[in-house]
């Protein structure tokens, strides 16, 4: 069994402890023994990182880009191998996984070009014998801690961005999916980077990941995953005046109009289903409206009756297991508990066997549901939906927006008056008309409101404004 220890310093460094990572497709496949690492390893990186960072920050753009662009070269050509890890550790479709590798090349390639584009401003003074110079310098040395339901796209979205603007790099992957973390680091160990710029350090959010947020040399954190470690961490970050970012969950709404294509909807409202539901713009809470309501139960329980769950490796697979046990069973327990708050159950929500031991679940479908219960109030994070029935658009728009959450909303329309004042009145960050809530693109922003996000948006040109300060100088010449 192959062990992975941390890299650390430009160098991989075996771990006392280590964590054995299973398949949830196969819980008979052992991927690999992974660092569990301790807060010693955490103030290493944080040392290397600091230490680098002067060195990084002084590097040109050009050699900056150049990097990134080789990053994202071997990416690019070893798309289905790293693909293949992402779906063997987290479960999603084979599809599904290489498609996230070639989205997470496609994304350092983005930031190589735009370390060629921090451009900044110049002013009039209002003294006349002063000039202005409004310029971007990096943050400094940052920490990232992502989850693992897009284990690949999320610290790629993060390190490249670090990366492009001078920051130096501690990564604190999810414990369940090491695997393609440790792939991630090793073709950037081989991209040129010096030693120190990108570090990576594996093992429990309690340990490693509240060390990354506590270390005096960490200048920034940027986490994504559940609202409960987001809370936790801003706490932690802003008693040192640490920056931070937060992404966080969704309860995201999808609203059905009358006048909806049928199957314009009913594609937007499977969609929730993908990565086994695993995602935080799935859209949980599917509001519809009564003249469609009975159509679009019926024609959404037979596509999801139809999916087939299985082992991610499977061509014939549209969705993979749900990540592990613990997420299992807390897609049992709201599957439960939406029968006994009311809900109808109107398909899936079984337990699977299949050939292989791993976590099987049929996606579930719940209708007669309301806005109140539990089920459309909590993240499940599963294969899990359920329909809320509306009189009317304007029930609808109240009924999307009674969260407490508002990371992404849809509506399904074929009126240009309803999706123009859903757009504007959506109380999300992102808003999507005729298009399913999750899916979103890698050159503009990423983000959310209320208690999805807290901090600047993710990804695109607006990821520069958490990964660098802005320096007003006045120049007398
Ligand atoms: O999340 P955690 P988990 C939600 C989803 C899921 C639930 C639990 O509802 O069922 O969270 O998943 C690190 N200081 N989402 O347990 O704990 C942790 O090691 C610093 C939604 O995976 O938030 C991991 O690297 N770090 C979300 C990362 O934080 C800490 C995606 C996320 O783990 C820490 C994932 C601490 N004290 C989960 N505790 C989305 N919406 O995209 C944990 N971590």
């Amino acid at each position: 069994m192959q062990s992975y220890g941390n890299f650390i310093g430009g160098e991989w460094r075996a771990a006392s402890e280590i964590r054995p990572n299973l398949n949830p497709s196969d819980l008979n496949d052992r991927i690999g023994d992974y660092a569990e690492s301790g807060t010693a390893e955490v103030a290493l990186a944080a040392e290397a990182a600091a230490a680098a960072q002067p060195r990084w920050q002084a590097t040109g753009i050009q050699t900056r880009a150049d990097i990134l662009d080789k990053i994202a070269d071997e990416m690019f050509r070893r798309t289905d191998e790293i693909g293949r890890m992402v779906s063997r550790e987290e479960g999603k479709t084979l599809a599904e996984g290489i498609g996230e590798a070639h989205r997470s090349a496609q994304i350092f390639r983005f930031f190589a070009g735009e370390a060629m584009r921090n451009m900044g401003e110049t002013a009039a003074s209002v003294r006349p014998d002063l000039a202005v110079e409004v310029t971007r310098e990096p943050l400094g040395t940052v920490g990232l801690i992502t989850p693992w339901n897009f284990q690949l796209g999320i610290p790629a979205w993060k390190i490249a961005p670090a990366l492009a603007y001078g920051n130096c790099v501690v990564l604190k992957p999810s414990e369940l999916t090491p695997g393609s973390a440790c792939m991630l680091a090793d073709i950037i160990a081989r991209s040129g980077l010096p030693e120190g710029v990108f570090n990576l350090v594996m093992g429990s959010g309690a340990t490693v990941g509240q060390a990354l947020v506590d270390h005096p040399l960490i200048d920034g954190i940027s986490f994504t995953g559940s609202v409960a470690t987001g809370e936790r961490i801003a706490a932690s970050a802003v008693r040192r005046m640490a920056r931070f970012q937060l992404e966080m969950g969704g309860k995201n709404p999808l609203v059905v109009l009358d006048d909806a294509d049928l199957k314009i909807a009913v594609d937007c409202a499977a969609a929730a289903y993908t990565v086994s539901g695993q995602r935080c713009t799935s859209s949980t809470r599917i509001i519809v409206t009564s003249g469609i309501h009975d159509r679009f139960v019926a024609a959404l329980a037979e596509r999801v009756a139809a999916i087939k769950v299985g082992h991610a490796f499977d061509p014939e697979t549209e969705m993979g297991p749900v990540v592990d046990e613990v997420q299992l069973q807390k897609d049992l327990r709201y599957i439960e508990l939406g029968k006994s708050e009311g809900g109808r159950l109107v398909v899936g929500g079984e337990l699977l066997d299949r050939p292989h031991r791993g976590h099987y679940l049929s996606p579930a479908l719940f209708a007669e549901t309301t806005n109140t219960m539990r089920i459309n109030r909590e993240e499940i994070f599963g294969p899990v939906t359920a329909v809320i029935r509306a009189g009317d658009y304007e029930e609808a728009l109240a009924l999307a927006n009674d969260t407490t959450y508002g990371l992404s909303a849809g509506i399904c329309t074929g009126s240009l008056k309803h999706a123009r004042h859903f757009v504007r009145h959506a109380q999300a960050g992102m808003v999507m008309v005729n298009a399913p809530t999750g899916g979103a693109d890698y050159h503009v922003p990423f983000g959310g409101r209320k208690r999805s996000s807290y901090g600047p948006r993710e990804q695109g040109t607006y990821a520069r404004d958490f990964y660098t300060c802005v320096k007003t100088a006045y120049i007398r010449p």
